[in-house]
């Protein structure tokens, strides 16, 4: 993947001041990523100096010049729940039909959960369910239905050890009719101890190519205590079985080389989360020269815009 040289293209000091807890902000990292008509919007998220997490909305006509809204996102049915929630982080978004949706990670005071949401503005979100089956995060819907169902890309997290961060080592596909109670169906793939992707975790929602799904996903060397590496990489799936994976890079795809992603809040870390196809909808299948662009958090501090295109990415698993 090539690195835009406008990096990072978003930084804390791009998020208005809105006063209160909303004032010289922390950071802003991991967004989810969609295009309507010809704008790209990210779903950003902010933390505050309090380290509390709000979503804010920042939009572009070229992807690479964000204008962020004056205005704190609004999740409903949240504060419903019967747990106390922390945090709501790390959505990723996808267009299935006409509704878009958002799955990202909950902490609450009853462990890390995955939830869905819709929305129609993307500054309204409506809660549909929070999964408390099992602590998972790195949830991704794919962008179609099929056997008619919603599919989702989710990672178990395992107990942290001494010292080191809630992670996980298996992805695994999850089938559901209404968004809100999910059944794990099959595991799709697993990390690789002593290389580069020990423990990973889905990045962005897959999209079409005419080969199959491509899904660029994260995966962390593991270095003891506070000096893990986040990288990405990228797998195939099976057209019409997406829990088979055809091929999966030998190598990272991106990795933490520039500044801003080995210093900030958490060092050594780029992480994939939103992804946009110029001409194409992440459904239809795309072709091998189609401009892809890949929004990732850098160091837990700030974004980073990397560009590849499908052919690269194939191109990445024949090694
Ligand atoms: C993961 C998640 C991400 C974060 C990454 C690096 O476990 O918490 O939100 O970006 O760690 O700290």
């Amino acid at each position: 993947m090539d690195r835009h040289p406008a990096n990072p293209i978003l930084t804390r000091e791009d998020i208005p001041d809105l006063g209160g807890r909303i004032r010289d902000v922390s950071s802003v990292f991991n967004p989810g990523a969609i295009r309507l008509d010809d704008t790209i919007y990210l779903l950003l998220r902010v933390q505050t100096r309090g380290r509390e997490t709000v979503w804010m909305l920042a939009e572009s006509a070229d992807g690479a010049r964000f204008t962020v809204r004056p205005k704190e996102l609004e999740i409903q049915g949240l504060d419903e729940l019967s747990v106390t929630v922390h945090h709501a982080y790390d959505a990723r978004l996808t267009r299935i039909d006409d509704a878009i949706y958002a799955v990202f990670a909950v902490d609450t005071d009853a462990g890390c959960h995955l939830a869905v949401a819709r929305t129609e503005d993307l500054e309204h979100y409506e809660l549909l369910g929070l999964d408390t089956s099992d602590e998972k995060r790195n949830g991704v819907l794919f962008p179609a239905r099929w056997d008619d169902a919603f599919w989702r890309l989710e990672r178990p997290n395992r107990a942290a050890a001494d010292g080191t961060t809630f992670s996980g080592d298996t992805m695994q596909m999850a089938r559901s009719t209404d968004l809100q109670t999910w059944t794990v169906t099959a595991p799709l793939a697993h990390g690789r101890w002593h290389y580069w992707d020990e423990r990973i975790g889905s990045g962005p929602p897959p999209f079409r190519v005419a080969e199959g799904w491509l899904h660029i996903y994260h995966g962390i060397a593991t270095h003891g205590a506070g000096a893990d590496i986040y990288q990405a990489g990228v797998m195939l799936l099976d057209a019409q079985d997406p829990t088979v994976v055809l091929g999966r890079s030998r190598q990272n795809v991106l990795e933490p080389r520039e500044l801003y992603e080995q210093v900030g809040q958490v060092p050594n870390v780029v992480f994939p989360s939103g992804l946009v196809i110029e001409g194409h909808e992440p459904h239809e299948v795309a072709d091998p020269d189609a401009r892809v662009l890949v929004y990732y958090g850098a160091a837990d501090t700030c974004i980073g815009l990397a560009t590849t295109t499908p052919a690269a990415l194939l191109a990445a698993l024949k090694d």
